[in-house]
Parts: structure tokens; sequence; C-alpha cells
């Protein structure tokens, strides 16, 4: 399909409710650097994200997550907050330096017993907790080492995940290993927009063998130290890539996007071999001697859920050399490709109503990428492990937060995975992102996803009435049209 196409349009009446499967996990996402604070406490030490925070010029004025929302002191507030919404499920990430600060040996305990409290609480208010290891924060002094470009962190982030396992396996049931590789790859050591700030195309696709290494060898450990109703996942922010026309050329701008974008991590996970396609584009690059033989097979292991994280589709066109590219392409500042083996491709926001991230908003993508996921890995259940929307929300004089644009794209959203288990695909769980404001990467505070409003002087709470109808949709597994129950 091409990005002037959309998928058929909705017939059903806008206002008919449409029902969940009854087990269907309804839930919220954060990740720890984004939310905890307390960044010096608990023997926890700097990760790359402390580094580059504090790095000038990286992030939005400056902000840092040293004290975030401070969910480290506050997650007993939080994890009611969710109880009383009647939220089921809780994505978090565990911090790296937090439980292992320099990335080898043994955990520091006061860090495990974060988690461990955190995982109590949320049991006994009744919401399941869905653990991810990696969303981003890699011990700085792992990076110093070589970071994700070198092996040795592959094999290191293994071990971390045992300890982590080990401690929390008996709470915990659903495990996540890597949090959007494409981002960690691809931001963090191409086009340098995250952190550790790199900007080199072979050491991004060194990263992203080794964070695909490290993902197969972190499912090993989780097996070896799950019970055996573990459920071990990984989240992928696949991108669904539409061809701005159909001509052959941007067919191929497409065919290069999903290559580095989707299939570098699905082919080795899931099918056991990387693309011969992408070894052809970044030919130039690389030889990829870096992948060692037997590697495919180790990071080929089966899954139990693929989570995938979805916002906005992609939409791509081919340039002819030395042609200018479009000036809005959705890539920020960076001068720096975030797509090795593509420079001939150019990306496109597709017109109609954007977020304040200024991602088009397209729930027909959703519908695209779960459809089609489903018909290429039938046997593998589907989570959406994130979907949500920034807004410029602001607390009325009321003292409450209107913000009903985020309540129909999580609606439109929702509607469209609806629309996907009717047609057949197994999707059991949604987390909305996020649970709070919190600390957007590079843009720092300036950006709002959260359920809850989040005033970052006070750190006052404040759900937001899109919260209020998510909750309504999550408790009744109905969903109803924002405004009409
Ligand atoms: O905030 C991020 C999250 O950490 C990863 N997925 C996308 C979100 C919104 O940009």
């Amino acid at each position: 399909m091409t990005a002037s196409e959309t998928t058929a349009p909705e017939t059903r009446p806008r206002t008919a409710a449409r029902t969940f499967p009854p087990d269907f996990l309804w839930g919220t996402a954060t990740a720890a650097y984004q939310i905890e604070g307390a960044a010096r406490e608990g023997g926890r030490t700097p990760s790359i994200w402390d580094t580059f925070s504090h790095t000038p010029g990286k992030v939005f004025e400056g902000h840092t997550g040293d004290v975030a929302v401070d969910h480290y002191h506050r997650y007993p507030e939080d994890v009611r907050l969710m109880s009383e919404l009647g939220l089921g499920a809780y994505r978090f990430s565990v911090s790296w330096p937090r439980v292992q600060p320099t990335g080898r040996g043994p955990a520091v305990q006061k860090g495990l017993d974060f988690y461990r409290r955190l995982v109590d609480e949320l049991l006994a208010a009744g919401v399941a907790p869905a653990l991810t290891l990696y969303h981003w924060d890699l011990p700085q002094e792992l990076e110093d080492a070589g970071g994700w470009p070198e092996r040795a962190t592959a094999e290191r982030f293994a071990e971390y995940a045992g300890l982590v396992a080990d401690a929390l396996g008996d709470r915990v049931k659903l495990w996540t290993t890597l949090n959007e590789p494409w981002c960690s790859a691809f931001l963090g050591y191409g086009s340098g927009v995250h952190a550790p700030g790199r900007t080199d195309p072979v050491a991004a696709l060194r990263a992203a063998h080794h964070l695909n290494l490290g993902h197969g060898l972190t499912v090993q450990a989780l097996r070896a130290a799950l019970p055996g109703d573990g459920l071990v996942a990984v989240s992928l922010n696949l991108h669904e890539v539409r061809p701005l026309t159909p001509s052959a050329e941007d067919l191929d701008a497409a065919r290069r996007i999903d290559a580095v974008g989707n299939r570098i991590w699905l082919g080795p996970m899931l099918e056991g071999a990387y693309p011969q396609d992408l070894f052809v584009d970044t030919a130039h690059l690389t030889d990829w001697s870096f992948v060692h033989d037997g590697d495919t097979a180790t990071i080929h292991r089966p899954l139990d859920r693929l989570a995938l994280n979805y916002y906005t589709p992609t939409v791509v066109s081919h340039v002819p050399k030395g042609a200018q590219k479009p000036q809005d392409d959705g890539h920020g500042s960076s001068e720096h490709s975030p797509w090795p083996g593509a420079d001939q491709v150019a990306f496109h926001r597709a017109p109609g109503d954007r977020t304040a991230m200024g991602w088009p908003v397209d729930p027909s993508a959703l519908y695209d990428l779960l459809i089609r996921t489903a018909a290429r890995y039938p046997a593998l259940p589907l989570v959406v492990s994130e979907n949500g929307a920034a807004y410029e929300d602001e607390i009325g004089p009321d003292g409450t937060v209107h913000d009903p644009e985020r309540a129909a794209y999580i609606h439109a959203h929702l509607d469209a995975v609806h629309r996907a288990i009717a047609d057949g695909v197994d999707v059991r769980g949604y987390f909305l992102w996020s649970l709070l404001d919190n600390f957007e990467w590079a843009y720092g505070y300036a950006k709002r996803f959260g359920a809850v409003h989040v005033d970052h002087d006070t750190l006052q709470r404040t759900p937001k009435s899109s919260a209020l109808w998510y909750a309504a949709v999550a408790r009744t597994g109905e969903l109803h049209a924002p405004g009409s129950a």
C-alpha cells in the first residue's frame, strides 16, 4: 500500500462499543530513566543517559533525569493511581546501573530491593507487572569499554538479566529483553540524537548486531531462571513503511527502510538469519564480519510474545543522487542519518492531524502493522507495548486537565487493534505510553505523553480526562467513543 491510499473506511458506527477479549491486558508503560530520578541513590552510578543529558546542548534546555518525576520515592502513590484507575497491568523497565552499577559482577541489593518493593506493591494492588530489562540506560562504564558496538556488552547484558530474573522471576510473569533496539543502535550510534551520541554508521550496525546477540543470550538466561510459566518477549518499534508513490524507486526505498528498520531485528530473532538485501545495501560500510558463526542461531530463540510499539507511519521516497531532501523529514536536527545504507531515501510527514511531537496521526498504519506482522508470524501472540501521543496539556482553572485529543488518539488506535483482533490477529494487550508525563529523552520535559499530568515543579500528579476515559475502557473491556458514556 502507498501513502496516498488508506485501508478500507470503517463502516461500523463510531459510537458502537467494541468488546475486547476478557483476558486482554490493559496497562500503561514507563521507563526507568524517564521517571525514577534518584540518580545517585542506593549505589546507582551514571548510565549513558546521565552522561548525555549532562552534556550541554544534547537535551532541551539542559533537562536531565536526575529527579525526573521522582517515581523512585513516589512509587506507592503511582501504584495507587493505577489501582484507583483500575488498570490491570504496568510495564516498567529496570535501570541497569541501579542493579549492577559497573555493568559487571554481583547485583547491588538496594537496587534489587527497590524493584522488589515496586513489584510487591503492584501485585498487592492487583496490577500485573511487565518488566523490560533494557530501555536505553546502559551503565556508562560499559560504554567506556566500547558500548553496544562491542560484543562483550551483549554478554554483560545477559549476565545482568540473569541477576534480575533470579531476584524477580517468582513475582513477574511477562519479561521483555530490549525496548526499541532500533533507537539504541541508530539514534544512539548513528544520528547521535540519543545517548551515547555517537555518529558512526558502522558502529550503529555493530550495535544492532550486538543488541540482537544480547537479546538471544538473554532469552536463554531468562529461560534458565524463570519458572515454567514465565513469558519472554521483545519490544520492537517496527516501522510501518509506506512508499510515497507506487513507483519502483519508491518501493525500493521502502524495502531498504524495512530492511534496516524492521527485518534487521525480525530476521535474526524470528527467522534465524539477517536479510540478504541488508548486507547488500550496507556493503559499502561493512562486511558484517562482526557476525560470528553461530550468532544467528543464538539470537533465534522461541519467544512467547512479540511486543510492538507504534506511534506513526513511515512514509518514504527515493531521492536521486544530489537532489534536495524535504526539510521536514521528522529526523530532528542531526545532520547524520539514523538509517545506514539508505542515503537516497527521503522521509515525509503525511498531511493531517499531528501530535505535539509533529507525528502524523494514522491508526490505519497500526492496523496494517498488526495484520502484516501476524501474517508473517502467525503462531506468535502480539502485544502493543507502547502507543500514545504528546499534546500541549495544561491544568485548567478548576484543577483538571482536559485532553480530548489524546482520548481521540487512543480511541482511534484501540479501534484499529480491535479491528485487527476481529480480523483474526492474536493481540493480547495494550500498554498506553505513558502512565506519567516524564523525561522525553532529547526533548526533556517539554513533551507530555502521560495519562497523568505531572507538575514538574511540585511533582504533583493529576489524572487527565483521557486517563479517566481510558480507565473506563480498561475496566469494562468495552471501547466506547470518548464522551459517549
Ligand atoms: O518516550 C518514548 C519511549 O521511551 C520509547 N518509545 C517512544 C516513546 C515516545 O517517544
